[in-house]
């Protein structure tokens, strides 16, 4: 295909808004590609009375549950805007509107609710015209972990894991949709039948926008376990195997640059949004961010170090596998998104930040620029939530190799420890996870070493973090501006989607940022430098003696 390039409306905004799992935030983009305006809710701070910590409920009465209050999410969308307003944002000039969600997540519209969607009344924001309208109100997300049974269940039925894995993109994993909606089923058996649509965060939040039932992308919809990865439809086998009825309550599918319909009456007369705006299917949040990092060679991987760590890339002919997902490429209609995904993310590095360095990040890198790199040959693994790579329960596993050197493995003994001084658990933590992430990155087939890293959430801010990955990694290590890259992937895709619309045909997304990425907000800079050869060696030493310790892990206490 052609790669021209082609202008957006002058004066014309494009508004990203990502669902995520602690907070709800909006970034305008115009038609350079310059941020205009971002504005963000904080759930546990902006909207204590849900009373959520990190945005969630964790059950301890049942296991591995892990949801968040639906209703949460839409009194964050009625709080955004309203934010936006007040800062006079001028909302006629919103062209487009896109969004990002979580991924997994999933919310369960009760029967008759789509009658309440077509019917929002301005003058009342919408959480009290939401009260009724879910038949499930805490929906599952995606560090929720209590639905093995229905995973082991629908592997077998469709022939095992590497057949659910060849299907979907994926083997069964807890937290995709499929699974969670199979528990609903077997559970609570009313209550699916009370359920006339299931949504994802994404497809829920655009049918916010839309005032009618969005279709799911096929990009998020990679994540349910549900989808045919090749025909990007429902898998006829996989539905079966899941729950009955499930197309009627799906709905059908669309690719992520399709118009999900037209701006709902409710915002063009509570906030004056122009009647012609077009909302462009939402989509996850590791999607989104490919898009907002304008990732488009094989070459470069992604880290986004949010509340989950995930690393992605793009790969034209990928082979599912147990480990690892595919999904479609969110921006383009051909080539696939590969992705790996660390529930321990943030919140566990928080958690030793609180033990080990006064609750401060400036102490904790303090801590990480006075201890030597490959931390004397000490090992830690981290898991505050149960793990999905590799798939290990909550627990935290110290080791000490003696006498490591770096530069043989012959004879290497380890030893378990119970306790790592507060220095070695600091350095351990951040070394160890991403000594992880390099090595399933290498099994799951992603180049290696990558051209180049890409780093974006909350975390890539900390360039003592960005050292250890360009010395563990072996390369150089870029960031964007605003490491938010799902909510300005967002923006960035509601104008390839506007623009795809006004042509009548799919376009290249590099069409839209051609010739404008120096100059704009989605420029990426240089952080850190590769780190030396003779480090990377050593590190790939450790790496290898740490990927031995964690399968003999997984062999001792988690799922094979
Ligand atoms: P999400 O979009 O998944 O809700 P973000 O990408 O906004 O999350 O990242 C939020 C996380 O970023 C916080 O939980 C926090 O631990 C982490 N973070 C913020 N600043 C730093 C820092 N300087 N060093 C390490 N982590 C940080
Ligand atoms: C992806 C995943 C997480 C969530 C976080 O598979 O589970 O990265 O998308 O929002």
């Amino acid at each position: 295909m052609e790669e021209e390039q082609y202008s957006l409306p002058q004066d014309s905004f494009f508004l990203g808004l990502d669902s995520s799992t602690q907070s709800l935030k909006a970034t305008v983009l115009d038609s350079n590609l310059n941020i205009v305006t971002s504005e963000t809710v904080h759930f546990d701070s902006e909207l204590p009375h849900y009373k959520t910590k990190d945005g969630v409920y964790r059950d301890a009465s049942v296991n591995g549950r892990i949801v968040s209050p639906t209703l949460m999410w839409v009194e964050a969308l009625d709080l955004v805007l309203d934010k936006l307003k007040n800062s006079k944002f001028d909302f006629k000039r919103v062209v487009a509107v896109s969004g990002s969600g979580q991924q997994h997540g999933s919310v369960y519209w009760k029967n008759g609710s789509s009658a309440r969607l077509a019917s929002f009344d301005p003058n009342k924001p919408l959480l009290g015209q939401l009260t009724d309208a879910f038949s499930v109100k805490e929906s599952p997300i995606w560090m929720d972990s209590s639905t093995t049974v229905q995973c082991r269940e629908i592997e077998k039925a469709v022939g095992g894991a590497l057949e659910l894995s060849r299907l979907t993109g994926s083997r069964g994993y807890e937290r995709f949709t499929g699974p969670q909606i199979r528990k609903l089923y077997e559970t609570q058996p009313d209550v699916y039948g009370q359920t006339e649509r299931i949504s994802l965060v994404s497809s829920f939040m655009a049918s916010l926008f839309i005032g009618t039932y969005a279709s799911i992308d096929e990009t998020d919809g990679a994540g349910m376990n549900l989808m045919d990865i090749r025909t990007r439809d429902w898998s006829k086998i996989v539905m079966d195997a899941t729950a009955p009825g499930l197309e009627d309550k799906l709905g059908k599918l669309a690719p992520a640059h399709a118009v999900a319909g037209s701006i709902a009456p409710y915002f063009v007369e509570r906030f004056l949004f122009n009647k012609n705006c077009l909302v462009i299917q939402w989509s996850g949040d590791n999607p989104n961010s490919l898009a907002g990092l304008t990732l488009n060679t094989p070459g470069d991987l992604a880290i986004s170090l949010g509340t989950s760590d995930t690393v992605f890339g793009i790969a034209s002919e990928p082979q599912p596998r147990l480990e690892g997902h595919v999904l479609p490429n969110p921006v383009d209609t051909t080539s696939y998104m590969v992705m790996l995904v660390y529930k321990n993310g943030s919140l566990t590095r928080e958690d030793v930040r609180n033990r080990c360095a006064e609750q401060s990040w400036d102490v904790f890198n303090k801590v990480l620029e006075q201890t030597p790199p490959l931390n004397g040959g000490k090992l830690g693994f981290y898991y505050k939530e149960h793990e999905i790579m590799p798939p290990l329960p909550v627990g935290i596993h110290r080791y000490v190799l003696e006498n490591f050197t770096g530069d043989t493995l012959d004879g290497l003994k380890e030893h378990e420890v119970a306790e790592f001084d507060a220095p070695s658990e600091v350095r351990g933590i951040i070394e160890g996870h991403f000594l992880s992430m390099r090595a399933h990155t290498e099994r799951f087939g992603m180049p290696t070493p990558p051209k180049r890293i890409i780093a974006t959430g909350g975390a890539s801010a900390n360039l003592n973090i960005l050292k250890s990955v360009a010395s563990i990694f072996g390369c150089d290590v870029y960031t964007v501006q605003r490491p938010d890259s799902a909510s300005l992937g967002a923006a960035l895709r509601a104008a390839h989607g506007w623009l795809c619309h006004s042509k009548g045909s799919f376009v290249l997304f590099s069409c839209i940022y051609k010739n404008k990425l120096e100059n704009s907000s989605l420029s990426c800079k240089l952080s850190m430098p590769a780190g030396d050869n003779q480090l990377l060696s050593k590190y790939t030493m450790l790496m290898k003696k740490r990927i031995e310790i964690e399968d003999g892990l997984v062999q001792k206490f988690g799922r094979i």
